[in-house]
């Protein structure tokens, strides 16, 4: 097991690897930015360095100075966290050439799963359900045209390179597609440094459901189940869910199935999400495949009772996985709202001093934060600065237990879209489990109540 780990990374999740280390009993280090000097993850770190000025590009992103901290401090291990440099195979690959581990799967693994038209051949190859669309990168308006026409519109340009939403395009007629694939191509070599897209049948309104697999180094391979990630806005995901409503047990099973065939086909070591569409009639596919620990892992380890980052830190360390498939129960239902320093009408950012923090608990409320009274929300990173993760029973009880710990949390002297959170939490729509992507959109755009007891209420 390793002796010293080296969290590369701030905030909630920096303190989420310190509890998971602490538990094992390995030292820590954590590396800070000017703008994170008094931050609890360096307080409860065994030791800290700092690596750069606020900003991101000269800090938590800097690979060089990542290392360094690593090698003063004889950290034996770097645990990225997610954000930042998580999904760099650059750093993994630096990692291996200074022989530190790098707590995550292999380079090679990373870089097929950051190029989303690879991905998609693979995963075709390996039998997991992909949508109609284009082999491998669009060469040319013809062929643009040529594949569109067989699939039928609508349908999406993607940017190989991708992900979260940048350097997309949805195409309704034949006439805007060579024009969608101009710009979607421009963006993503603005974006990420590759130009390339690829084109996609396109879905209307789909739900977002991804599935958590943990793979070991001598080929095991489980899947914890899945989560219903479809309440987002702008592609930032703002309440997560697992089980996803109206899901089978023999649709877990089949698809857990398929996800682990997959795992096993690009020999996946390490916490994974294999991330689907799922269309109205219930059908799903591939839509791409997360290499890192995500925000909403806590909704997957509340229901199946996994701490995924000590078994993330346990494989990279060699072992074998602590429990197999037939080990894996989900029991209740857990949902995770992301609280943000937003203002939650306009989403506008909302940094600061937080004068009086305090979210309390109880039975079946869990809160991952780093924020406290007085600290400061800097301008300069994500605007999360807490998660409250809930269980329950049912999804009756956790949507109550949900309701009563934001009614309780009190964040003063900053905005917050706990506001939101409550709105959304008292919609019926929600309440029945009717989800799809384009929920938020249409919840934004319904008129409310601008005064009265009615909108004080909610
Ligand atoms: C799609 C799609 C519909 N059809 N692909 C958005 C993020 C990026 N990773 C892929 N995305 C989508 N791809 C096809 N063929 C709809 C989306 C999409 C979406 C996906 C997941 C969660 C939220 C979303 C919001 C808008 C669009």
């Amino acid at each position: 097991m390793f002796k010293k780990i080296l969290i590369a990374n701030r905030g909630e999740v920096a303190l989420r690897i310190i509890f998971a280390c602490r538990e094992l009993g390995i030292k820590t280090v954590a590396v800070y930015s000017e703008a994170d000097e008094n931050s609890l993850h360096v307080r409860f770190a065994d030791e800290d360095v700092r690596i750069g000025p606020a900003r991101s590009a000269d800090s938590y992103l800097n690979v060089p100075a990542v290392i360094s901290a690593a090698e003063i401090t004889g950290a034996d291990a770097i645990h990225p966290g997610y954000g930042f440099l998580s999904e760099s195979a650059y750093l993994a690959e630096v990692c291996e050439a200074c022989h530190i581990k790098f707590i995550g799967p292999d380079p090679q693994v990373i870089r097929l799963m950051g190029d989303k038209a690879r991905a998609r051949r693979v995963m075709k190859k390996a039998g997991v359900p992909i949508l109609p669309g284009s082999d491998g990168p669009i060469e040319g308006e013809e062929k643009a045209l040529k594949v569109a026409k067989e699939i039928g519109y609508p349908v999406i340009v993607k940017a190989t390179a991708g992900g979260g939403g940048r350097g997309m395009r949805v195409v309704r007629v034949p006439a805007d597609l060579s024009t969608a694939v101009k710009t979607a191509a421009r963006e993503a070599e603005a974006a990420f440094g590759v130009g390339d897209v690829y084109i996609e049948k396109y879905i209307e309104s789909p739900r977002h459901i991804e599935f958590q697999v943990l793979g070991d180094q001598y080929g095991s391979v489980i899947h914890l189940g899945e989560r219903e990630c479809s309440i987002q806005r702008r592609h930032q995901k703002l309440i997560e869910e697992s089980p996803s409503p109206g899901f089978s047990d023999k649709m877990r099973r089949r698809m857990g199935g398929m996800v682990i065939d997959a795992a096993k086909a690009v020999q996946y070591t390490n916490a994974g999400t294999f991330e689907f569409l799922m269309d109205a009639a219930g059908h799903f596919y591939f839509m791409e495949a997360n290499t890192r620990l995500q925000v909403e892992h806590p909704v997957t380890e509340m229901v199946t009772g996994v701490d995924i980052v000590k078994e993330q830190i346990r494989i990279a360390a060699g072992e074998r996985l602590s429990l197999k498939q037939g080990d894996v129960t989900f029991t209740g239902h857990s949902i995770e709202c992301r609280v943000n320093a937003e203002d939650p009408e306009t989403f506008v950012p909302s940094p600061g001093v937080i004068r009086v923090f305090s979210m309390l608990t109880g039975p079946g409320v869990r809160v991952e934060t780093f924020a406290h009274s007085d600290c400061t929300i800097s301008p300069f990173y994500d605007s999360m600065i807490a998660k409250i993760i809930v269980h329950g029973r049912d999804r009756k009880e956790a949507i109550a237990r949900m309701r009563r710990a934001l009614e309780m949390a009190v964040v003063e002297g900053i905005k917050t879209t706990i506001p939101l959170h409550l709105r959304v939490l008292s919609d019926p729509e929600f309440i029945n489990g009717q989800l799809s992507t384009s929920y938020m959109e249409r919840f934004l755009a319904r008129p409310r109540p601008t005064s009265g007891r009615l909108a004080e209420a909610v």
